[in-house]
């Protein structure tokens, strides 16, 4: 199946090339994408050698930091127009180790293969051995918050490490996008789920960065809290099935429901 690992990149210049180095010696068959938003620290520049080297590995330039909603929905579209089966999201900064890229590829395989397979920290096999027991309580939290709000059955929302089938995205409403940072993370997930799409959950160990700095911001946890509530009340505009004009859990289908009808083509 032919796979693109999209990486967005806000300087990463000390992660960048030990990770694509990892990337690849784990999966040789994927390509990459790096999407770099002008970082002043020579990330691009270093994109660009790799890609000189690379054949497998292309680097999006744009002209500033504008969020990682907006670069993942141009990784998005990049793998679609370019005959991507998969599409994966992944940071730079090793939280996302490349070990598990084997078991995100082995659950999206076969007529069984999940249309979303999400990087959990919060199932069995799961950890963020890194964190405080506040961070913990935030993110544990805020997904207990999400699922809750949204009556999603995953355990993961706000995991950024995911794989998804570019059949099933290209039937969402992705113009409809509007979040960033968690938020948008879990807007994906909800519009994935709503329009019954089959949605797997592998388990992560998520690390810290061991070099770089955060770009998380207190802005980007209160958009989480805010979507969820405001998506709770109006219902999601992304999903690829919205009955009676709001998008409530009711108007989910069932997985028997031929969920993969358009990821089959047909
Ligand atoms: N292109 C682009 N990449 C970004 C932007 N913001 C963050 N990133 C990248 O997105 C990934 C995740 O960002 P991090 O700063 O690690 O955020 P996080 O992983 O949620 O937070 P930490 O747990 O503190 O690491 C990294 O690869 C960043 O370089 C952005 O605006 N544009
Ligand atoms: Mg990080």
């Amino acid at each position: 199946m032919k796979a693109l690992i999209v990486i967005p990149t806000y300087n990463e210049r000390g992660n960048l090339e030990p990770l694509v180095t990892q990337i690849l010696a784990t999966a040789p068959e994927v390509d990459l994408l790096v999407i770099d938003d002008a970082s002043q620290d020579g990330t691009g520049e270093l994109a660009d050698e790799l890609h000189a080297r690379l054949p497998q590995l292309q680097v999006l330039h744009r002209p500033g930091k504008l969020g990682l909603g907006t670069a993942y929905l141009r990784g998005f579209a990049y793998a679609m127009e370019n005959g991507y089966e998969l599409v994966f999201e992944m940071d730079a900064d090793f939280s996302h180790d490349p070990k598990y890229l084997l078991a995100f590829l082995e659950a999206a395989r076969g007529p069984d293969g999940a249309d979303l397979v999400v990087g959990s920290r919060y199932i069995p096999g799961g950890d963020t051995p890194d964190w405080s027991a506040l961070r913990k309580f935030i993110s544990g939290g805020g997904n207990v918050f999400a699922r809750t709000a949204l009556g999603i059955p995953i355990h993961d929302c706000t995991s950024g490490y995911r794989c998804y089938r570019t059949a099933a995205l290209q039937t969402l409403r992705l113009d409809q996008v509007r979040s960033q940072g968690y938020a948008f993370q879990v807007e994906m997930a909800y519009a994935m789920w709503l329009s019954g799409y089959r949605v797997r959950e592998v388990p992560i160990v998520f690390v810290d960065r061991r070099v770089g700095h955060s770009k998380m911001s207190r802005k980007i946890f209160i958009e989480g809290f805010t979507w969820v509530l405001r998506t709770r009340l109006r219902g999601s505009p992304v999903a690829r099935r919205n009955r009676g004009g709001t998008a409530t859990t009711a108007s989910r289908a069932t997985e028997s429901e031929a969920p993969k009808e358009a990821a089959s083509g047909r």
